[in-house]
């Protein structure tokens, strides 16, 4: 009987050991980093949607530094640039049963569907970053993120004081945009219009699209030269991967940058304000990554049924060549 025992002991232990594997399998086996084991008392499902910035990456070690500040536990899935990957990691999320569902939407549109599948499995969306556009009521709790709108406001204003400054009577504006369709990129171009539209000096010659990243900055700096080359007054770019990639264009092309042509940036990460202290950028708009403290505040309000704020918007300032940067902190991305 002991024997019997004996052996129905060990099957017992061996499909035990089997269903743990596998469980362990499974959830390591979907691409994120598996919650700590200690089971803490939020479980947050991120997706970010990649790394094609200092920015994104600053975004994303903030993220991950807060969780561990507020122990929460993090599963965190890179897309990669994908809108499809984002949605593939919301499913997952859901059937993984998270407390709370956080992720900075690519582009504005497309989202309804995953989003009303989390609705419906009663798990609370956060937006981080940027913004989703939609018909339906209810989808997400609260959008925490940058007013890009008061950014452009900002870059057009420097721009303005800079003409006076110069005493420009035409100002002949290049734009390179953020990602197509995103919430940065149609709100930066909209506040940046919207500063200068009663200025009669300001001409945008052209708005073409570097979806955010380094080497299409470049590209669109060198058509933008092609075309243009000596009309051009200012380049207003809508991050600094783009902006640090046109630099060397312009200076190929023979001309000086922050002088020969007014450089607008936005982002304010470390290597940008080290440019724009050299004087080859003549203004930084600050957009902070630093969003993970409110991320999992509101997380963790949501998960305790609290009320949340609907929008949270960070401070940001503007840093230029009007001013004395040589006190200023260093930036962490
Ligand atoms: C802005 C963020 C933008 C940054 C870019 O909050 O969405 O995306 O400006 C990043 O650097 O790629």
């Amino acid at each position: 009987m002991r024997v019997k025992r004996g052996k129905e002991l060990a099957k017992r232990i061996k499909v035990f050991v089997a269903t743990v594997s596998c469980l362990a399998l499974t959830v390591s086996s979907i691409g994120c980093k598996t919650p700590k084991q200690n089971d803490p008392k939020l479980l947050l499902g991120f997706s970010q949607i990649g790394s094609e910035s200092a920015w994104r990456i600053g975004n994303t070690n903030d993220i991950e530094k807060q969780a561990e500040n507020y122990e929460v536990s993090l599963m965190l899935e890179n897309a990669n640039q994908k809108q499809e990957n984002q949605i593939a990691a919301i499913r997952r999320f859901i059937a993984y049963k998270v407390d709370v569902i956080a992720f900075s939407p690519i582009v504005e549109e497309g989202w309804d569907n995953v989003l009303m599948e989390a609705k419906n499995a009663g798990i609370p969306v956060i937006l981080v970053d940027r913004d989703i556009s939609t018909e339906k009521e209810g989808l997400t709790s609260c959008l925490i993120g940058a007013d890009f709108y008061r950014e452009g406001e900002m870059a057009g204003e420097y721009l303005i004081r800079k003409a006076d400054a110069l005493g420009l009577e035409k100002v002949n504006i290049v734009e390179i945009t953020g990602t197509d369709n995103s919430t940065p990129m149609r709100q930066r171009q909209a506040g940046f219009a919207d500063a200068i539209a009663d200025d009669e000096r300001m001409t945008i010659l052209e708005s073409i699209d570097g979806d955010f990243l380094k080497s299409r900055g470049a590209e669109c700096m060198r058509s933008l030269l092609e075309k243009y080359k000596d009309e051009i007054t200012v380049v207003y770019s809508h991050n600094d991967e783009m902006t640090l990639g046109a630099l060397p264009e312009i200076e190929k092309a023979g001309l000086t940058p922050g002088k020969d042509i007014i450089i607008i940036s936005i982002d304010g990460g470390q290597e940008a304000i080290d440019v724009l202290k050299q004087g080859k950028i003549n203004c930084v708009v600050e957009c902070t990554p630093k969003l993970g403290k409110e991320v999992m505040e509101t997380a963790i309000k949501l998960k305790n049924g609290e009320e949340v704020e609907e929008v949270i918007h960070p401070q940001e300032n503007v840093f230029t060549d009007e001013q004395d940067l040589s006190k200023l902190e260093p930036r962490g991305y």
